[in-house]
């Protein structure tokens, strides 16, 4: 077997292990973070449930830190006290970005994590199957209940020989999604394997597995040997650590070869992680702002090189370097080494630990400005500043061009730093707040912020609406439910949200879909790729969205639709999508009777009432997600089948 089958395997509740069927796992850990949390504790706490029964659960605050009015405090709040109160670890904001700080303090080789973040698989680099879901699939782990998925395919990634001096492991990842594109994981694991992996660093391996996400897939995996062992040692948690690899004889669905020492320096364009250029090729480029950070660039070793290459120097006059230290654990050994001085003193500008520019939360650009980042997604507008144009490139690129002021390949800096893993970490968990032993009187906090979600209906008979916004391919989640500082705040209150649902796309779209009292949205390829929030399925459903019809759709927002009651429909012939104008009337006749049938692998066919033309569609559901659909949304079936 190989290593994901391995995982798989000894996590298997229900299903068979066959490409593409439906199987469900058992969840040993899950991770939450704010901006999906509340949604997610909001959702467990209506499944009445007194305490969560995973091995472990964390609670993390990492993006909504800018406190710029009541609310991201007020969830704050409720989040510390929901988690004391139903057995939640709660990660207090200062003590980092989830996955880097769950891969520093809880992350355990061979056990499964379910994370309400897309970025979730940055575990895999300690040979964890770790997963990202929508909030309300997380709860339901948390409640003891399983995951359910599609049986991956597995790809193997081989790599051979040793990255060159400067070329770096987010090079490593650009690589593999130039090669592949932002669709190119979706329906798999990527497995990694040969030569190349004891080559790399577990925090190297955990940029890996987190832009995983960024290729579509389900998770990514490396296998856990000598290096994992000695991570988790200097974390002081050897005991965790067990070995984990494919057998020699394993066999894959597919393999791409990924030779480390021909890779140089990469860059993602504007606005998509698979825009890949040479950073040659595009070098000169003049730059304005330059942020190093996120749950892809900022462990200890990528700090370290960072303050290594800034000693002595300054940053250009020009560029505004901001930098965010990934964790706590990071900072602390930053100031206490003297490298964090190193790097102030360069005049770069300290951010608190979590996930900061990243989401837009502060930081954005001037109008217009080339921003480079060490981040895992360009999208357009998601830094806070529609114009502006962010390119994704490793620690050591962002460096050199914030030194020199324009683009440049690392290599101008001479000898590239050689940074030894600690022996010892600096643990100190006082911001890890562990749960009450009985939380039965633990009242818990609601501020006027946290509002109620909104949850659907049995399936009507017919399904009928307008086509009230249609859309192209790779649409990501910062389109149908932009987050930045403005909007985060505001993610445990829906019906607020819902006034920006696809406003990037159409700003129109809100005020004609409630006026039209609901409808369908019409969307190319990839759509829904990025983000896990369940928020990009919970606007439209405020909004009386009854079905988004595309010609594909990305895995976690497709969960998401589903759980939450709305149809992902995939056109059979993609020239349909050209035959559906805007506001045409579309009709769904007997729809719960052709959701049954769709089960069965029958088409369901959309009618366009202008037209007359009958658009036939897909459903790829199994029968457990029939029944979801059919009952309105994971909630009510849960609550039908208790
Ligand atoms: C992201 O990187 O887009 C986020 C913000 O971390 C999201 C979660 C969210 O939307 O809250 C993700 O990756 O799932
Ligand atoms: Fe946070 Fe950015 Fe990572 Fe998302 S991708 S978890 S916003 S640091």
């Amino acid at each position: 077997m190989n290593l994901t089958e391995k995982l798989i395997k000894s996590h298997l509740i229900s299903g068979e292990m066959i490409t593409g069927k439906e199987i469900a796992i058992k969840i040993d850990q899950t991770l939450t973070q704010d901006s999906t949390g509340t949604m997610a504790y909001l959702q467990f706490e209506a499944m009445g449930i007194p305490r969560v029964k995973t091995e472990k659960s964390v609670a993390y605050i990492d993006h909504n830190t800018l406190q710029t009015g009541f609310e991201n405090a007020d969830d704050h709040k409720y989040i510390q006290t929901v988690a004391n109160k139903h057995g939640i670890y709660f990660s207090k904001p200062g003590n980092g970005i989830c996955h880097q700080v769950h891969l520093e303090r809880f992350g355990k080789p061979g056990k499964t994590l379910l994370g309400s973040d897309s970025h979730t698989p940055t575990g895999g680099g300690i040979g964890m199957l770790a997963i990202g879901a929508g909030g309300l699939d997380v709860a339901v782990a948390m409640g003891g209940g399983a995951y359910y998925l599609a049986m991956p395919k597995v790809c193997r990634i081989v790599l051979t020989g040793k990255l060159r001096p400067f070329v770096t492991a987010k090079d490593v990842i650009l690589e593999i999604l130039r090669k592949l594109s932002v669709k190119g994981g979706v329906g798999k694991v990527m497995e990694y394997a040969g030569e190349g992996v004891k080559t790399l660093s577990v925090p190297q391996r955990a940029t890996i597995t987190n832009m995983g996400a960024e290729l579509g897939a389900t998770t990514s995996v490396f296998p856990s040997d000598e290096v994992t062992k000695a991570f988790l040692a200097a974390q002081g948690r050897e005991e965790d650590w067990t070995e984990l690899k494919a057998d020699d004889d394993a066999i894959y669905d597919e393999e791409v070869i990924i030779a480390l020492d021909e890779i140089e320096p990469l860059v993602a364009c504007p606005h998509s992680p698979d825009n890949i250029k040479k950073v040659s090729e595009i070098k000169d480029l003049p730059v304005d702002q330059v942020a190093i950070g996120s749950c892809t660039n900022s462990s200890y070793t990528d700090m370290m090189t960072v303050a290594a290459l800034l000693k002595g120097k300054t940053v250009d006059p020009n560029v505004s370097l901001v930098i965010a230290p990934g964790s706590k654990q990071v900072m602390n050994m930053l100031a206490a080494n003297g490298a964090l001085a190193d790097i102030i003193a360069s005049g770069a500008r300290i951010l608190e630990c979590g996930c900061g520019p990243c989401i837009g939360m502060g930081q954005a650009p001037a109008t217009n400005a080339v921003s480079l980042r060490t981040i895992n997604r360009n999208f357009e507008g998601r830094s806070g500043t529609k114009s502006a144009q962010v390119y994704i490139v490793s620690p050591e690129t962002a460096v050199a061009s914030a030194l020199a002021g324009k683009l440049t390949d690392p290599h101008t800096l001479g000898e590239a730093p050689e940074i030894a893993m600690p022996e010892h970490f600096l643990v100190n968990d006082n911001l890890i707040i562990p749960p009450a032993e009985n939380g039965e009187n633990v009242k818990v906090v609601r501020g006027p912020n946290i509002q109620p979600f909104p949850q659907n209906t049995k399936v009507p008979k017919d399904i009928r609406g307008g086509a009230l916004i249609k859309v192209e391919d790779n649409i990501t989640t910062d389109h149908i439910m932009p987050s930045n500082a403005k909007l985060l705040p505001f993610r445990s209150n829906v019906p607020y949200l819902a006034d920006y649902c696809l406003t990037p796309c159409d700003p129109d779209f809100p005020a004609r879909a409630k006026k039209a009292g609901g409808g369908f949205i019409i969307a190319g390829q990839n759509y829904g790729q990025g983000s896990s929030r369940e928020h990009a399925a919970l606007a439209p459903l405020q909004l009386g969205i009854k079905a988004v019809i595309a010609k594909s759709f990305a895995r976690i927002h497709m969960a998401n639709l589903i759980n939450n009651g709305i149809l992902p429909l995939v056109f059979v012939n993609e020239w349909d999508y050209d035959n559906i104008k805007l506001e045409d009337e579309l009709v769904i006749s007997f729809a719960a009777d052709q959701i049954k049938y769709a089960a069965k692998g029958q088409p369901v066919t959309v009618t366009c009432v202008r037209s007359g033309e009958e658009i036939p569609t897909k459903l790829n559901i199994s029968e457990r997600q029939r029944d979801i659909l059919l009952a309105g949304g994971l909630l009510n079936y849960t609550k039908a089948s208790n």
